[in-house]
């Protein structure tokens, strides 16, 4: 176990969250994920329908990288 590596690679994680307010079915979710996803840096995308909520983990993220992502999928994030 080496503690010390350990911590440094938890603190490379970032998360980042956006409010997507187009997205307002699976297909509308998977577009978005699928967009993002190939973001580099980004290991995981949560989407939450009812709130329009993307939450973005991984590290280090690129914010412009990944609201065009958005923009490529169709949707506009806030
Ligand atoms: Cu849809």
């Amino acid at each position: 176990m080496n503690r010390t590596r350990r911590t440094l690679e938890e603190a490379a994680v970032e998360c980042r969250q956006y409010v997507v307010a187009g997205m307002h079915c699976e297909h509308c979710e998977a577009a978005v994920r699928e967009e993002v996803s190939a973001v580099a840096g980004v290991e995981s995308v949560e989407v939450d329908l009812e709130t329009k909520r993307v939450d973005v983990t991984g590290g280090p993220l690129d914010d412009a990288a990944i609201r065009a992502a958005i923009e490529e999928a169709g949707y506009e994030a806030a």
